[in-house]
């Protein structure tokens, strides 16, 4: 299988993140990207290539133009004032904060403040995802890689990794968070679609809901979005994620969740995938992303599901049996030890049973 790689991803190295109370070193991190890079090279998995630059137009087919200006110039504004550490935001609209009564609905939720740390709590909905200088090089280097693995399939590989970072699939229209800028995923989705494809799946593996790419998707017909996760009620995004959550207007019946419990193993895991393959075989899209996190594995540092190495080629395996055109996009993934040899297991397991 091809990869696509780009090393700007080391661009995007914050300080510090809020765990638990404590302020650690960042688990997502620039030696992600770079041992898993070093697996695919150890196992001769196939050719690596750099991604050509696409601009920003791909881009502003899925985010919002405010927003793409915004990430561009948050570092600049935020360093203008003296600071030197990571941009972050502590402050957001919660519920009906900021709605005086006697006012319409939501105005002034939606009112964009005008500093730029009213402005970072106005574009974002963690302060887990820290902006620094390198951040705009590295998100856009990850949105590239993304859409030259796309450009790949549509020139007839039949599978390509693009080993994107940061991660992208917690991004929404117009705000940041969960370590992610821009949604990669969504943004080679609408790509495709743009050049020709009828219907793409998107199916994200990672152990955190897929919560921005379900709501960029979540009223159209030509995108089927299916997400494996951690249930909600306790897991990161907390706010959407639930399996009732189907799709909307030309969408409906589009959109498909598989929230579990803490402690899911392979066995259970499996269940939830089993359906998800039969949704997507169902729908008939012409091409399949793999929103690929690897933090479902038993010794990730912040997640909870218990999968093991061995589990990863069977996973790549039952991806090939779709049939369909497949990119598999990186996604989340934080035990450093594991994170090589689990991705690229998916991997190989995948173009094992292609050759088949
Ligand atoms: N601040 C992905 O796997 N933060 N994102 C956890 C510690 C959010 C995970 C709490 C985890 C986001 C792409
Ligand atoms: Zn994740």
């Amino acid at each position: 299988m091809l990869t696509i790689f780009s090393p700007d991803h080391q661009f995007q190295d914050g300080n510090a993140e809020l765990v638990r109370g404590h302020l650690v070193k960042p688990y997502e991190r620039p030696q992600r990207a770079e041992l898993i890079i070093k697996q695919v090279r150890q196992s001769a998995l196939g050719q690596v290539e750099e991604p050509q630059d696409y601009g920003i137009a791909p881009i502003a087919k899925v985010h919002d133009p405010a927003f793409i200006d915004f990430l561009e110039q948050a570092w600049a504004r935020w360093s203008d004032l003296g600071r030197t550490h990571d941009a972050l935001p502590l402050c957001w609209p919660v519920r009906n904060l900021g709605q005086a009564p006697g006012q319409p609905p939501l105005q002034a939720p939606n009112r964009l403040p005008e500093s730029i740390d009213g402005q970072l709590s106005y574009f974002s909905f963690d302060a887990g995802t820290p902006i620094i200088e390198g951040t705009w090089r590295a998100i856009t280097a990850s949105v590239n890689t993304a859409i030259e693995g796309a450009e790949r399939l549509i020139k007839g590989e039949k599978a390509v990794f693009s080993l994107c970072r940061p991660p992208g699939h917690h991004a929404h229209r117009d705000f940041y968070g969960g370590y992610c800028f821009f949604n990669n995923a969504a943004i080679a989705a609408q790509y495709l679609l743009d050049r020709g494809c009828a219907r793409v799946s998107i199916l994200d593996v990672d152990y955190h809901h897929g919560n921005g790419t379900q709501a960029l998707f979540y009223e159209r017909g030509d995108v089927q979005f299916l997400s494996l996760h951690g249930d909600p009620k306790t897991e990161f995004p907390f706010f959407l994620g639930y399996g009732e959550e189907t799709g909307h207007g030309p969408g409906l019946g589009h959109n498909h969740n598989f929230p579990m419990p803490a402690g899911t193993g392979w066995a259970a895991w499996l269940a939830s995938l089993t359906q998800a393959l039969e949704r997507i075989a169902d729908y008939a899209p012409d091409a399949l992303i793999v929103s690929l996190g690897v933090d479902t594995y038993k010794d990730d540092p912040i997640s909870a599901f218990t999968l093991d190495h061995d589990d990863y080629p069977e996973l790549g395996a039952l991806i090939a049996g779709v049939g369909r055109p497949t990119l598999f996009v990186m996604a989340g993934g934080y035990a450093i030890d594991a994170i090589g040899v689990n991705t690229v297991n998916v991997l190989s397991g995948f173009d094992s049973a292609n050759a088949i």
